[in-house]
This record gives C-alpha cells, sequence and structure tokens, in this order.
C-alpha cells in the first residue's frame, strides 16, 4: 500500500530520469552505503555514533517496529530534537516503508492534532523530554481521539507513574532489549523511489497545517545536488543547531547532506552562542546553518576571548528569512568564514549563492535555482512573465518541487497554476543574470526569523475566545527577528495581552506562534470588496512604532 499523492506528470518524470536527478534508489541509501565505516557520523552530547553504530541501531529500530506488528504503507507522527534518535528513528522508519510527519519540537496539542487528522498515524514516536509527553495522559488522549495509533515508543524516562497501559520505550526498541516481541523474520522495504517517502511541513498560509508528500527520488536529488554545491565532503563537521525536522538543516545541505558525504553531524539543541561555541571548537565544526536572528546574537556575543573559538569554521549558511545586506557584509571579517545564502522552501525549489561568487552577488542576492531544469518565472498577476528587475510572484516547477499538498484539494487549486507551477506567495526580483532577490511577499504569513506562521491559524484559534469579535495577525518589523507578530483585536469586553497568551498556550499552540503583541482597536480597515485590509492594518502598524506610539 502506497500513499497517494499527485504524481509528476509522465513527459517530465521521464526528462527527471533521463537527466540523472531521480536515480530511483531509497533515501536510506544515504546512510547504508557507509554501513562498513567507522567515521563519526552523529555527535549528540556525549554520545559519538559511528556509521557503523548508527546503521545498527537503525536496523534494530527497524526489525523492532516490524515485530511489534507496524505494516509498511502506515504513516508514523514523530516528534523528537535535536538528537541522534531523531535521524536513527527517520531511517528506520523510511527503511521499513513507514511514512513520517515530523513534528518541530516547539509544536503543542493543535499542531499535533493537526497532522494526526491529516495523516491517520498508526504510530506515535515522541520525548518525555517533550511538556505534552513527559507523563502518560497526553498521548492516551491522542489514541482515544486517533483509534488508527496502535503503538506509542516514547524516548527517556517518565518522571511520573501512571496506571493503564505502559508505553513501549524507544531506548529499548533502539537497542534491542524490547520483550515480548513476535520473533518472525522480517525484512524491511522501504517504499518505491517514485513514492513519498515522509511528508514535510509547510510554514502555511492556510487555517490548518499542510503536509507535503516527498518521494525518495525528489529528496535524494535535492540533497545530492546540495552537497556538490555547498561543497560537503566526509571531512566536512556540520553544526545542526536548527530544528533537526525542519527541511533547512534537514536537506540544504543539512544533516541528511553530510551523511551522505560521510561527514559528521554535530547536534545543538539551540542555536544560542553560548551552546554553539564551545561545541564547534571541541569539535572543530567546519560548517553551520542559521537563520539571520541567530546570526545577529552570534554577533553580538563575539569577543576577543571566544573568537578563536570560531577558528574551523568555514563556511556559514544563512537563510529562512531575509537577510540584511550590512549583515551580510559583515560575515566574513566578523566569523573569519565564507557566507551562502540559502533561499529554500519545504515545498521544494533551493536557491544557493554559489561558493564562487563574487561579493556582490553573496551579499546582495538570495542565489539562483540549484537544478538547471527548475523552471522559474517571475510573473505579475495575471501570470504574464516580469522583465529582470520587476518584482513580481515566484513560480516554480521542477524535478524535487512538490505537485500538491497532502489531501488538500481546494487549496491546490489556488496554490498551483493550471501548468503545475507552485505560487510560492514570495515576491522576487530576478537579477539580468538569474539570480533572485527576496522583496516580500503575498501570502498571509509572518516569518518571525525564520519560523514561518500562518496569520489564518492563529485568527482562527483567536476566534474561539468568547470576548473576541474580529481579528487579524499580521507582522511588525523588528531589528533582531526580522519580524514579529501582532494581534490586532476587535473586543466585546476589555481585555489583556498576558492572560490572552495565556489561554492561546493552554489551547495548545507553538510558542513561536503566540503574538508577540497585541493590540486592542474599535474597528478593522477593510478594503474595497469589505476583506480586512491588512496591508494598510500593517502600514498604520510601522508607522506607530516608527514614531514610538
Ligand atoms: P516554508 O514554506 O515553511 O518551507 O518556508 C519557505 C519560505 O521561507 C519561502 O517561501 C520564503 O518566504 C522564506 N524564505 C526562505 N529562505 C529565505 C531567504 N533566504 N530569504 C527570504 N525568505 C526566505
Ligand atoms: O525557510 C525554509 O523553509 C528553507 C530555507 C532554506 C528551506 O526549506 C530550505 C533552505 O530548504
Amino acid at each position: 500500500m502506497t500513499i497517494p499523492f499527485i504524481h509528476w506528470p509522465d513527459d517530465l518524470a521521464n526528462r527527471y530520469r533521463e537527466r540523472g536527478y531521480w536515480i530511483d534508489r531509497p533515501l536510506t541509501d544515504i546512510v547504508t552505503q557507509h554501513a562498513d565505516s567507522d567515521a563519526c557520523a552523529v555527535v549528540c552530547d556525549e554520545r559519538q555514533l559511528s556509521y557503523r553504530e548508527l546503521n545498527q541501531r537503525i536496523d534494530t529500530l527497524a526489525s523492532s517496529l516490524l515485530r511489534l506488528g507496524i505494516q509498511p504503507g502506515q504513516t508514523a507522527l514523530v516528534q523528537l530534537g535535536n538528537v541522534a534518535e531523531f535521524y536513527i528513528t527517520f531511517f528506520a522508519l523510511l527503511k521499513c516503508g513507514i511514512v513520517p510527519v515530523n513534528a518541530l519540537f516547539s509544536h503543542q496539542k493543535t499542531e499535533l492534532a493537526a497532522y494526526a487528522e491529516l495523516i491517520g498515524p498508526s504510530l506515535v514516536i515522541a520525548d518525555r523530554a517533550h511538556r505534552l509527553f513527559a507523563d502518560d495522559d497526553y498521548w492516551r488522549a491522542l489514541r482515544d481521539d486517533f483509534p488508527h495509533i496502535n503503538r506509542v515508543l516514547l524516548r527517556g524516562e517518565s518522571s511520573t507513574r501512571t496506571a493503564g497501559i505502559a508505553p513501549i520505550s524507544l531506548d529499548a526498541a533502539i537497542d534491542g532489549s524490547l520483550e515480548g516481541l513476535v520473533s518472525r523474520e522480517v525484512t524491511p522495504a522501504p517504499t518505491p523511489a517514485g513514492e513519498v517517502a515522509f511528508f514535510q511541513l509547510s510554514g502555511g498560509s492556510t487555517g490548518t497545517p499542510k503536509l507535503i508528500p516527498r518521494t525518495h527520488n525528489d529528496y535524494d536529488y535535492s540533497i545530492r545536488r546540495s552537497v556538490e554545491l555547498c561543497g560537503v565532503s566526509a571531512a566536512t563537521r556540520f553544526l545542526c543547531a536548527l530544528p533537526a525536522a525542519h527541511n533547512y538543516p534537514l536537506s540544504s545541505p543539512g544533516a541528511l547532506g553530510i551523511f551522505h558525504a560521510g561527514g559528521c553531524v554535530v547536534l545543538a539543541d539551540d542555536p544560542a552562542p553560548q551552546r554553539c561555541f564551545p561545541l564547534i571548537e571541541r569539535h572543530q565544526v567546519t560548517m553551520v546553518a542559521l537563520v539571520p536572528p541567530a546570526v545577529t546574537l552570534w554577533e553580538q556575543s563575539l569577543t576577543v576571548e571566544n573568537r578563536p573559538q570560531l577558528d574551523s569554521l568555514e563556511l556559514m549558511q544563512i537563510g529562512g528569512a531575509r537577510l540584511a545586506v550590512s549583515l551580510a557584509e559583515r560575515v566574513p571579517t566578523c566569523f573569519g568564514c565564507q557566507l551562502q545564502q540559502v533561499f529554500g522552501m519545504a515545498e521544494g525549489l533551493v536557491n544557493y549563492t554559489r561558493l564562487d561568487d563574487d561579493d556582490w552577488h553573496r551579499t546582495h542576492t538570495q542565489g539562483y535555482p540549484m537544478c538547471p531544469d527548475d523552471e522559474v518565472f517571475v510573473v505579475d498577476t495575471d501570470g504574464q512573465p516580469l522583465p529582470a528587475g520587476t518584482p513580481g510572484h515566484l513560480i516554480v516547477r521542477g524535478p524535487y518541487t512538490f505537485r500538491g499538498y497532502y489531501r488538500a484539494p481546494i487549496h491546490n487549486e489556488f496554490a498551483f497554476t493550471d501548468e503545475g507551477f507552485y505560487v510560492s506567495g514570495d515576491i522576487v526580483e530576478m537579477t539580468e543574470d538569474g539570480y533572485l532577490k527576496v522583496v516580500g511577499r503575498e501570502k498571509d504569513q509572518i516569518n518571525r526569523g525564520g519560523e514561518k506562521i500562518a496569520a489564518e491559524e492563529i485568527e482562527n484559534l483567536l476566534l474561539r475566545h468568547d470576548d473576541i469579535i474580529e481579528v487579524a495577525f499580521v507582522s511588525v518589523p523588528d531589528d533582531v527577528m526580522g519580524e514579529k507578530s501582532c494581534a490586532v483585536v476587535v473586543a466585546r469586553t476589555p481585555l489583556k495581552a498576558a492572560p490572552l497568551r495565556r489561554w492561546l498556550r493552554e489551547l495548545g499552540v507553538a510558542d513561536y506562534k503566540v503574538p508577540d503583541r497585541f493590540q486592542f482597536v474599535d474597528a478593522l480597515p477593510q478594503t474595497a470588496v469589505g476583506k480586512i485590509d491588512k496591508r494598510a492594518l500593517r502600514e498604520t502598524l510601522h508607522a506607530g512604532l516608527a514614531s514610538g506610539t
């Protein structure tokens, strides 16, 4: 049984195979090709796993899962942080043909429920270190709501003992010490390479979170090509300090790219300089992927004393949100390494500045598409191509850009052109020589330092509040984060920000989505057709901020 998804048309699929982009190998080859290597694959706190050990753990977990009765073609809801078990679990599931969605560690009840609703998981794998899974109440409630869930595996120990069925220990499933497993010989097999390997998360711009089906073929190409363009080799030591599940540190080239090349991934649970600088020194890290606010924090905390900790660093990738030219220009001298800008999306398309680009392109552009067969156009509102230098909508089609969100037919009508181009919602400008500059956004999303928030999702949640009549969730400029969020609220009775934030957190929403500011108004501005005029609202807010009101 395979997961239904919108395929590429045959002519394009044939072209992608002929040109060597799709090579019909499973993503699991990324690690299995190094099964006999004793080189270090992952550093996770005090633990270091060689490729041999990583593969052994993956195999044991895969076998444990199958002997627990999980079937190929089923789906899994996974929530693990920046720990070695994230990769062990990812590859073990893929090896068994089980299709996971990897929730971000910051996600809470509403996000997890939305993903479970979409995929109907048979399996949940999570971490006791996450607030929701610290005791057994939440996963039991989740299992009641989603009766397909028949196995729950948790990493780490519970601090509380509760009556009832205990969850299965992920640690025991990985080290092979689970008891009571059926002792049948089972050979795991991944889904076919042209089928869905896993679901990636979309930053979204609609009321409910969206999932992106990624096939082995398309994701594998994206990783292999990234490895080439970013100069990754077996000597690369990559610091993964952004959320491991995010598309950028997973695949651009991210941890999977490093594994593909036989390099080493050093995990950090936080991009804070206090956490990262000592790790860079200790493990002689050569490459790091950051979002702009983290770069600002790193710069601010540099001192004459700690600067030598970064000596091994050769390449700093920056992406996920707009990077100011002035900050870009300071990177080489500040950090003593090269800058590479990355403009990507979990939906597919990834643009890089190239390692041999001149300074201007590196600092003023977000690079250009990684594949010669990426069909990228900048178009006006009627879909007509615009000349270089004119800002417009980015549309894209290509060998690793998806063709439809999972189970979202109505939204897909809007998100794609008739020719199957994905309309990314970004406003970009193309230079004469084909480089892209991100100049704005049309989608209703807030990009809070690389973390995307679909405005409508939070508006819908706030509208559940008895005293809220109307709300618009918009961005406000912020020096460090680039953008922060502001909920502009029309209320029935006087409300205060702090209790509203608490109320949202109790509903169970990721912290980064909780409004940074609340503004209470008598009415929201409207467009000529009576929709909330967010543009006007943002302008008023910006003006208010600038004048200090
Ligand atoms: P997502 O769909 O959540 O994967 O987020 C992808 C979006 O992040 C893109 O469509 C852009 O809006 C934004 N983004 C990613 N990288 C950059 C970048 N280097 N500069 C500006 N925006 C970016
Ligand atoms: O922001 C992103 O989603 C992103 C940024 C850089 C991404 O998905 C990627 C590279 O692959």
